[in-house]
């Protein structure tokens, strides 16, 4: 099992929906189970143009080697209607591999910790609520880059999901019965 940590971004359709349901397609994999779910944000739209996006993180343990998570997480997004007509357009889910591990990985189309993830609001907000001690590999605690991204309009929408299921995973820290959040 590896713990990694996954960036969700929709600012397309119904995306605080999407991110939900996101959450608990996530979590009836039964090569994940979901540790700990942030809670939702309202971000502003960086290097890119559109409507404001909602993002969220989630904690997760997989048996599934980064390559293959990397392959569900595309999986899913395409199951809600993720298209992709130029860089950074409008979309309806992003799923962005954060965190593997304590693995550095430098390929063609796998780079974790994911390149951006330090230099945005949007990511290191959410992480360092599910996890205020969390280290970066390369870059240290998560907690002492949130300074630096000071600058860019992020906030909290809700608290995070009241679901009986998610918040047992998260208590448990473990995987407990797959079901569905209302
Ligand atoms: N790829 C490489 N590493 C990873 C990884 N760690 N996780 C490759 C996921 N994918 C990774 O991804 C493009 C390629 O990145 C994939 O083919 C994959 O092999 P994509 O999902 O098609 O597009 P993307 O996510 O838009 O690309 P990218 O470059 O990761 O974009 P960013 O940097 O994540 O920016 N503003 C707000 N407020 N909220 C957002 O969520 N998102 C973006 C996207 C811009 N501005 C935003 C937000
Ligand atoms: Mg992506």
């Amino acid at each position: 099992m590896t713990v990694a940590y996954l960036g969700l971004g929709a600012n397309l359709g119904d995306a605080r929906q999407t991110l939900k349901d996101a959450v608990v397609c996530l979590a009836q994999q039964h090569t994940i189970n979901v540790l700990a779910k942030s809670s939702l944000y309202r971000t502003a739209p960086i290097d890119a143009g559109g409507d404001d996006y909602f993002n969220c993180a989630v904690k997760l343990d997989t048996t599934l080697p980064a390559r293959h998570l990397l392959a569900l997480c595309q999986k899913i997004e395409h199951h809600f209607g993720r298209e992709r007509p130029f860089r950074n357009a409008p979309r309806t889910l992003d799923l962005d591999i954060l965190l593997y591990g304590d693995q550095s990985i430098d390929e063609a189309d796998l780079i974790v910790p994911h390149p951006r993830l330090i230099e945005r609001a949007f990511a290191l907000v959410p992480l360092v609520e599910i996890d205020a001690a969390l280290d970066i590999p390369g870059h240290g605690r998560a907690a002492a880059l949130l300074d630096g991204v000071s600058d860019q309009r992020i906030e909290k929408v809700q608290p995070p999901c009241q679901c009986p299921m998610l918040n047992a995973l998260n208590n448990a820290r473990a995987g407990v019965g797959k079901g569905r959040c209302g």
